[in-house]
């Protein structure tokens, strides 16, 4: 009975986030600290203004406002930078096929993620096309886990949040999707996304 499936990006469609690492790391080199792989594992599914104040708190590095902005600007620049390169090829194993699988019973498909890139990593990866609405950072107040960015993307398909599925791969983005009154299939590992009520490890798994 799911009348809408709403996707969250990175770590579900494609693995931006090590993109994201890149220029984190470039920026927290520049200013004199190393940032680890295992540090990024924070700033999954955490908004861009988000990540950069965790970041510097790893650095144990204070900036006003005009420093701060002057950052988050730098390391969306060299981020943007690199995914200009994405290749179609890049979609995670299954994501397409399942999404051209769950358009040809009639359901309607959104995108629902934090990144203010997302329309641009769609249509780099050309997949743009398998979307009816997409709820994107740019459209959003609330980062997850608040449930706005679902609830407006089940409202941009017509359709009430209990007749949607919501594909998260981040905990705070299953949190959301609980709390948007969806139902969630968490992409990963059932220890950290133990609150979805179905977990695999990715949309592959789901293709039939
Ligand atoms: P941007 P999602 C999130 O995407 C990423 O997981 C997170 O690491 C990133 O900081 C955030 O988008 C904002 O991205 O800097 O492009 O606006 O998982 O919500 O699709
Ligand atoms: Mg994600």
């Amino acid at each position: 009975n799911m009348k809408g499936a709403i996707f969250d990006l990175d770590g579900v469609i494609v693995d931006t986030a090590k993109y994201h690492f890149l220029a984190w790391k470039s920026l927290a080199n520049q200013l004199g600290f190393e940032f680890t792989e295992t540090d990024n594992e924070r700033l999954k599914g955490v908004s861009r203004v988000e990540s950069l104040r965790i970041l510097l708190e790893i650095g144990g590095i204070e900036a006003d406002e005009r420093t701060f902005n002057e950052m988050a600007e730098s390391k969306n620049k060299e981020y943007v930078a690199s995914i200009a390169q994405l290749q179609p090829e890049e979609i995670l194993p299954g994501a397409k096929t399942y999404l051209q699988q769950l358009r040809s019973q009639g359901i309607k498909i959104a995108l629902g993620s934090a990144s203010k890139n997302a329309e641009f990593i769609l249509s780099k990866l050309e997949i743009a096309d398998l979307f009816d609405a997409v709820i994107d950072g740019n459209k959003v107040a609330k980062a997850k886990p608040d449930p706005e960015v679902f609830i407006s993307a089940s409202s941009a398909l017509g359709l009430d949040p209990k007749d949607c599925v919501v594909f998260e791969d981040a905990e705070a983005g299953v949190q959301a999707g609980k709390a948007s009154g969806s139902k969630v299939v968490g992409i990963g590992s059932p220890e950290i996304l133990s609150e979805a009520d179905l977990v695999v490890p990715g949309l592959a798994a789901l293709v039939k």
